[in-house]
């Protein structure tokens, strides 16, 4: 006889059980709330959108956008956040290639939105989903081309959260403090639902400023590499901050000095951990392990990772992994779904990186030179390129990430353009795209350097 299955845990509920309530357990840009608010907030949204196919959240670093989000996770909707500066190149393709039949969040120049009402209160009484269905659908960029949905189920965020929570002994008695967009996996899964899965308070600072995280008196604080080279840079925040429990890093790869100068000024090294949108995180520098410059750390509980032999290899290769936290496949794009997955089901991460024999991983590189990482955000150098190309005055354009100390890489377009200026290219792309797409520099060309195929030739760009 077969036992009769438990219902699934709800995905927002700590495992060990109900919280207690605090009267600050969020605080997003200055609003505060209890649980009880945001649940009961969240409650009216889940009553307003039940039913619906999807929903769109245009994800402001704001309350509301928690409400919103979190009331799409009670009625089972899967959520779909849109960047707030989304221009109408990149909103539209959001919105039409995830089929979004409703935008939460104040209306933007487009008109569209319903407002969420944070002082609403309602009671929801639906089931809890399966862990296959759908929390999230998250855009990301390739390297060529429109961003691609990426369907991450329910039950791979709870893996997630929960090898976390394990790895960094993540509890209720943590505050976590971060300013990071509330659109990606780092700001919303892990900083977001992370908080209200294990029980935490939660400080999200509007922007991820030295000065903001030094005044928030947390246990646990969540940068990307940008913002810990600023706060190193910024002495008496920095030390601030060495009272916290833990200082993680991540999306991009931390420098080794900036490291060293937060363990100088803090007295505490970061821990560092790695993962993508695709993935959720998968690699973890644990509380307890050891932390080391350009050490990721571990895999996650219920992780396998694995290296494949790459041209030239020794002792590197592409990490492919395996494991809980994977996504479901990009919507409605099956062959870019096949293409980075292996026969055996495991998920080819693009990402070049050694395994040290204690087991220790250190990412050190990208297999494609078109995935841009800048301020910890992924950008495509075509859907860049494509944005350029739609400026009537551009002829041919070519996009590459250069090495720079704050943003770790900086966006730089080259050109072959007639009759427009720099700032105007760079407006073009902050207006069409998101502002963080923007190139921070454009060089004109008399022509890209080609092969005899006609094809561009990156590595033969001239230095900028
Ligand atoms: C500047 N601005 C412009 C503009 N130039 N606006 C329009 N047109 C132009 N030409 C304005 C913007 O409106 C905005 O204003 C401000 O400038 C933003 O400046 P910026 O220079 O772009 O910001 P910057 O200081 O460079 O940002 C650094 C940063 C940011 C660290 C704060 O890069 C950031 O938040 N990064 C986090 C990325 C992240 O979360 N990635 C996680 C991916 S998940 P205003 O008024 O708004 O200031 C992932 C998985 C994993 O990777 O492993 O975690
Ligand atoms: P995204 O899809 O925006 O989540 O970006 C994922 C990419 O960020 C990965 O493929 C890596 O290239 C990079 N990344 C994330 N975390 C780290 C890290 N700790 N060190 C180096 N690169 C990282």
């Amino acid at each position: 006889m077969t036992e009769p299955s438990q219902p699934p845990q709800p995905l927002l509920s700590p495992p060990a059980g109900p919280v207690a309530d605090r009267p600050d357990a969020l605080s997003v840009a200055g609003r505060t709330l209890s649980r009880e608010d945001l649940f009961g907030a969240a409650g009216a949204v889940a009553g307003r959108i039940a039913g619906a196919s999807s929903v769109a959240v245009r994800a402001t670093a704001t309350a509301e956008t928690v409400a919103a989000v979190v009331g799409g996770l009670l009625a089972g909707v899967p959520v779909v956040p849109l960047p707030p500066d989304a221009g109408p190149v990149e909103r539209d393709h959001i919105i039409e290639d995830s089929g979004a039949e409703l935008v939460l969040g104040a209306a933007g120049d487009d008109g569209v939105g319903l407002p969420v009402d944070l002082r609403e209160r309602a009671a929801w009484s639906g089931s809890e989903p399966e862990p296959g269905a759908t929390a999230f659908v998250l855009y990301t960029s390739g390297t060529t081309g429109a961003p691609k949905g990426v369907l991450i189920p329910r039950g791979a965020v709870a893996a997630g959260l929960d090898g976390l929570a394990e790895a960094w002994q993540w509890t209720a008695d943590d505050t976590l403090v971060h300013g990071l967009p509330l659109f990606h996996v780092h700001g919303l899964v892990l900083g977001v639902l992370g908080a209200l899965r294990t029980g935490c308070r939660l400080v999200h600072t509007g922007r991820p400023t030295p000065e903001a995280y030094a005044a928030a008196g947390g246990s646990l604080y969540f940068g990307v590499p940008t913002v810990w080279s600023r706060v190193v840079r910024d002495p008496a925040s920095a030390r601030a901050l060495a009272g916290a429990r833990l200082l993680v890093s991540g999306s991009a790869a931390l420098p080794a000095p900036v490291f060293r100068d937060l363990e100088a000024l803090t007295g505490q090294r970061p821990v560092e951990r790695y993962g993508m949108t695709e993935t959720l995180i998968t690699v973890a520098a644990r509380a307890d392990g050891e932390r080391r410059p350009g050490c990721v750390g571990v895999p996650l509980p219920g992780t396998r990772t694995r290296l494949a032999a790459v041209e030239g290899g020794g002792g590197i290769g592409e990490l492919e992994v395996s494991g809980p936290t994977l996504f479901a496949g990009y919507l409605n794009r099956p062959e870019a779904t096949a293409a980075v997955r292996t026969a055996d089901g495991w998920f080819r991460t693009g990402d070049i990186a050694a395994i040290e024999p204690d087991g220790t991983h250190r990412i050190v590189g990208r297999a494609s030179t078109d995935l841009i990482k800048s301020g910890g955000y992924r950008i495509g150098a075509g859907e860049v390129e494509n944005a350029l190309l739609d400026h009537p005055a551009v002829a041919e354009a070519a996009v590459v990430g250069v090495p720079h100390e704050d943003l770790g890489q900086e966006i730089v377009a080259y050109v072959v353009a007639d009759g427009v200026g720099e700032q105007a290219l760079i407006d073009f792309v902050a207006e069409r795209l998101s502002v963080h797409k923007r190139p921070r520099r454009v060089r004109f060309l008399e022509a890209l350097p080609r092969n005899a195929m006609g094809k561009p030739q990156k590595k033969l760009l001239p230095p900028v």
